[in-house]
């Protein structure tokens, strides 16, 4: 090679890197997601549902997000299904979410809860809406989580199902006319969105890493494992509907 073609090689490449970060970043904040994305178990974190475009050029008027309740999700271990339960993985889920009240970007806002009343999501919305150029962010706080120290979870992704509203509709139309965004994992439920429209089968999701310094994996264990969580269709069609003082304005029944 000669020498001179070596520099102009190499701010090629730094171009061409330069261009692939900013198209990934870019990307990357083309949907709802929650920051921070993820935690180390045992370590409370203060996070935010990060709410980035409305439906469409409709700017979005609420928000609603089901957390897998641990339950009856679905879980998946280096990629194979997994019939055990989740504290197999995880010793203190469920309750681990709490809501900060904060009015500054909607009016009114509440947690969910499962027939347990451990809160399994929550909602926001009214007052003014999010202009659909601009981001919004809702405040939330989850409680230290503890991966089992018997376990080879080394990571365990959590996929919630949110959804941003742009429209009050009943169930049949919240497909129609950039309505709603989903941001849903596609688990049957009747929030799963339309197949090939924008982030289907794209959930929000919220990963806690394994403490590798005070929970060591066990010898045996080789690399570990990679969890992942779903929520079931059932829990999906459940909780993800708005209640306003005990009645449920979204979708309109
Ligand atoms: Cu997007």
């Amino acid at each position: 090679m000669q020498p001179i073609l070596l520099p102009r090689l190499i701010i090629q490449s730094i171009l061409v890197l330069i261009i692939l970060t900013g198209f990934t970043h870019q990307y990357a904040q083309a949907h709802t997601v929650i920051e921070p994305p993820q935690v180390t178990e045992g370590q409370k974190s203060e996070n935010y549902l990060v709410i980035t475009h409305g439906c469409g050029d409709n700017p979005v008027i609420g928000s609603s997000i089901v957390f897998p309740d641990g339950v009856d999700s679905t879980i998946v271990v280096n990629g194979n299904p997994y019939t055990g339960p989740l504290t197999d993985f995880v010793t203190n889920w469920g309750n681990v979410v709490q809501l900060y009240q904060d009015r500054s970007v909607f009016s009114e806002q509440d947690v969910k809860r499962d027939a347990n009343s451990n809160v399994v999501g929550f909602w926001a919305g009214g007052g003014r809406a999010i202009a659909s150029h601009l981001y919004g962010r809702i405040p939330f706080v989850t409680s230290a989580v503890l991966i089992n120290p018997e376990s080879c979870a080394k990571t365990v992704r959590f996929a919630a199902a949110a959804v941003d509203i742009c429209k009050i509709t009943g169930i049949d139309g919240i497909n129609g006319e950039n309505s709603v965004s989903f941001w849903t994992p596609a688990v049957g439920s009747k929030y799963d969105g339309t197949p090939g429209s924008h982030a289907y089968d794209f959930p929000v999701f919220f990963t806690i890493n394994r403490d590798l310094q005070t929970n060591p994996l066990p010898e045996s264990c080789g690399a570990g494992q990679q969890v992942s969580v779903r929520p079931s269709a059932a829990q999906v069609d459940r909780d993800m509907p708005i209640q306003f003082n005990g009645t449920q304005v979204w979708p309109q029944p």
